[in-house]
């Protein structure tokens, strides 16, 4: 019989790489769109999909929304994507990220508990719970120090997937990802905000790309590799929580400097922290600092240990830092031919 999947945040990255997956794996798929996210539906163009998948109105602050979801649309495999998943404002707004990242995920599990306890449930769980890392690498035990709000509410979601797990021996995993990018990436995140903002310098654009922190670090991978691996949690019989990663870390201005390289972007670096500037052969600064793009708190250091992963799932990343960084700066070089 053929399975049937549901995805919350189906309109972005992840989502869309999934519902690809499962249906190239011949699911079929229901994806829960919030009304304002309603107009982001390119990326399932952009994967060719976007008539293949049954898209409903779906809002996790709202419970009745959810039971009758759950009710209306019965299914064997649950994902949760959904989230407000950009960290750098989880600040501005930090009651609204609990309620949606957190409680919202209450209202999931204790719906499907009551309607379709059957249901096997993926939690998108996350590296930035380790924030302050206690331990490096990072694995399964670290102990948990979110630095955000929008950590500290995934760290509710991540215990209340296991407390369902536990307490009503429901097949709910949790799969905590680190840092994975893609030419779907939204443009707030550092990775697409570097390749799309350079690919139109090398265009010809006049701009400036302007970031926070250079040397923050990050344990970067592929999002279509990861969206497997959440696919091969929910086929084990037994449900669990597993690490995702590369297990290799680098800069933000390494990342940078990739994407340089790519587009045919020669610079010197000059001056240090906040005057800090790439500067091309004209004299003309193409990267600078900008304070603004700083955090409150930041997470300096990502790197996770998947070998939990490997071992149980078979699972590994399949694209390297570099070959991902070319793949992404190709892909907006691209996409600037039409804006420059
Ligand atoms: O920042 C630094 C920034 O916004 C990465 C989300 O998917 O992955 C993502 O969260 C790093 C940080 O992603 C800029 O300070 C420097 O250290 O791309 P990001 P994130 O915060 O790591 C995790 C796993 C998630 O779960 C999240 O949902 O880059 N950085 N300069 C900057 N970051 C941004 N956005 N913009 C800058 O100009």
């Amino acid at each position: 019989m053929q399975k049937k999947a549901f995805i919350t945040g189906i309109t972005g990255q992840d989502g869309a790489y999934l519902a690809k997956l499962l249906i190239d794996k011949g699911y079929a798929v229901t994806g829960g769109v919030r009304r304002n996210a309603s107009q982001e539906l390119y990326r399932l163009s952009y994967l060719g999909i976007k008539d293949k998948i049954d898209l409903v109105d779906f809002d996790l602050l709202d419970v009745n929304n959810i039971v009758r979801t759950i009710k209306e649309n019965p299914v064997d495999e649950f994902y949760n994507l959904a989230a407000h998943s950009f960290v750098g404002s989880s600040w501005n707004t930090p009651t609204y990220v609990g309620d949606v990242n957190a409680l919202g995920v209450s209202r999931i599990l204790d719906s499907l508990r009551t309607y379709k306890s059957d249901t096997k449930f993926y939690q998108a769980s996350t590296s930035e719970m380790f924030g302050k890392v206690q331990e490096v690498p990072q694995r399964e035990t670290t102990r948990l120090y979110p630095r955000s709000p929008y950590g500290v509410s995934k760290v509710y979601a991540h215990y209340m997937t296991i407390n369902y797990r536990e307490s009503f021996n429901m097949h709910t995993s949790s799969g905590i990802l680190f840092n994975h990018e893609s030419p779907l990436r939204g443009v707030e995140f550092v990775t697409r905000k570097i390749t799309s903002t350079l690919a139109r310098i090398a265009r010809g654009s006049k701009e400036v790309l302007q970031l926070g922190n250079l040397y923050s670090e990050r344990d970067w991978g592929y999002a279509a590799d990861y969206v497997n691996g959440m696919w091969l949690m929910l086929q084990q019989d037994t449900a669990s929580d597993y690490v995702l990663a590369s297990g290799r870390t680098v800069s933000i201005k390494y990342f940078t400097q990739l994407v340089l390289d790519t587009l045919g972007l020669q610079v010197e670096w000059v001056g240090t922290g906040i005057d800090e500037k790439a500067i091309d052969r004209s004299g003309t600064v193409i990267v600078e600092v900008n304070s603004k793009f700083y955090r409150p708190a930041e997470v300096d250091l990502l790197l996770g240990d998947a070998s939990k992963a490997k071992l149980k799932l078979g699972w590994q990343p399949e694209l390297s830092i570099e070959d991902l960084a070319k793949l992404m700066s190709i892909a907006d070089y691209e996409r600037a031919k039409h804006t420059s």
